[in-house]
């Protein structure tokens, strides 16, 4: 299949789903092509079926705002009719969702009729897509999508409670290349960060306020009064002065080191002993899922998907959000001793494995076929 994917190109989940989820397809055979802004961050590698068409957006003394719609809706005709694609699929609603329902209509117009799958990743419904400046195009363009995708079965109800939809929403959850990320002995970069063996705990994001990286001092302050830790805080965002100034604030600061935005993620996991994760709003927690294939438990809120990756008590455990005291007792249970954390770190791994890259490709795959046979019956 010849399969447009349109996403926002950073760090973010979405994007990062976005471009593991082309670079597979492009290994099975299907030629896909990237339209966005900027390279995606993942999409480092030449593959003969990999293609990426940028979208430009005109400078232009009048526009206080660059109108980028426009641009990404022209670029979506151009592609689709010169490269013949039998699909688009766009990551994040807003506003990839219009543009493409756009895009659509000027495309039947020359008599081309291409489908498009929508998927939903979480802020773009939970967040974004609520406020009433979003909602009715939101709905619209849900409404409209050929197919519809939510990465938790929370997510598909949350939208359904949050939007008048008339869509049929399927559940394709978050997965993981094992071939990246599994467990690769690092014991010389461990022995760096921990010379005294002490524990390694780690958070990823991108630091936005969902995210409680607050917390996540809070909570390390707490464990560390018990167990000896170093704690790992790893990407950047709106919340990181913050949370360094608590660090300081706490008296922790020795103990955690704030490495920024990181590529080889994978290897820095591949230390940690325990992963913190206290969102207040998660769709599904790829980051934790990433911890998970490299044999790290994870310590979370129960907010949003994280339910249905995180199993209480067995891959690591749940609790309120902002309930700081429950999560610095659970990841002192896990961390305090070494056959109860080494059991935690192997049920970690077996729930990843369900998450296996392998598993979910072949959902969209049928869901692509599905929602194509589907649009050509309409005609
Ligand atoms: O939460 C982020 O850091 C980024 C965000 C995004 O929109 O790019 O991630 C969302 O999509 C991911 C991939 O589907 C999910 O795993 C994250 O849980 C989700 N984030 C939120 O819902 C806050």
């Amino acid at each position: 299949m010849k399969i447009g994917i349109v996403c926002y190109p950073t760090f973010g989940g979405s994007g990062v789903v976005a471009t593991e989820l082309g670079k597979a397809l492009a290994s099975n055979g299907h030629e896909i092509h990237f339209i966005t802004y900027s390279q995606p961050a993942r999409l480092d590698f030449f593959s003969e079926n990999l293609y990426y068409h940028e979208v430009a957006v005109a400078q232009y003394p009048l526009f206080d705002f660059s109108p980028y719609e426009s641009a990404l809706a022209s670029k979506l005709v151009d592609v689709v009719r010169f490269e013949k694609l039998d699909l688009l699929h766009v990551h994040y609603a807003i506003p990839h969702a219009s543009v493409a329902y756009l895009a659509k209509q000027i495309l039947a117009s020359y008599g081309i009729h291409v489908p498009v799958v929508t998927t939903l990743h979480g802020t773009d419904i939970t967040l974004v897509g609520k406020d009433k400046s979003f909602n009715p195009v939101v709905t619209f363009s849900i409404n409209h999508s050929d197919g519809v995708t939510a990465v938790s079965e929370n997510l598909r109800e949350q939208t359904l409670e949050s939007f008048e939809i008339t869509q049929d929403v399927r559940v394709i959850p978050n997965f993981i290349d094992f071939s990246r990320f599994h467990n690769k002995n690092r014991s010389h970069f461990k022995r760096a960060i921990a010379p005294e063996n002490e524990r390694i705990i780690i958070h990823t994001s991108n630091f936005r306020k969902v995210k409680n990286t607050q917390d996540v001092i809070r909570i390390f302050h707490k464990i560390n009064e018990v167990i000896p830790s170093k704690l790992l805080m790893v990407g950047d965002g709106p919340e990181r002065r913050n949370t360094e100034e608590l660090a300081r604030q706490l008296d922790v600061s020795q103990n955690v080191r704030f490495l920024g935005k990181q590529d080889a993620i994978e290897e820095i996991l591949s230390v940690s002993d325990l992963f913190l994760m206290p969102s207040s709003s998660e769709s599904f927690g790829l980051a934790a899922l990433e911890a998970m294939a490299c044999h790290v438990p994870v310590v979370s809120s129960n907010t949003g998907g994280l339910p249905e990756l995180n199993i209480n008590g067995v891959s690591g455990f749940l609790s309120d959000i902002g309930d700081i005291d429950d999560m610095a007792k659970h990841a002192i249970h896990i961390l305090e001793d070494c056959d109860r954390l080494q059991v935690f770190k192997d049920a970690a791994f077996a729930r990843a494995k369900e998450f296996d890259l392998s598993k979910i490709l072949p959902l969209y795959e049928s869901y692509y076929e599905e929602v194509v046979e589907a649009a050509k019956d309409k005609l």
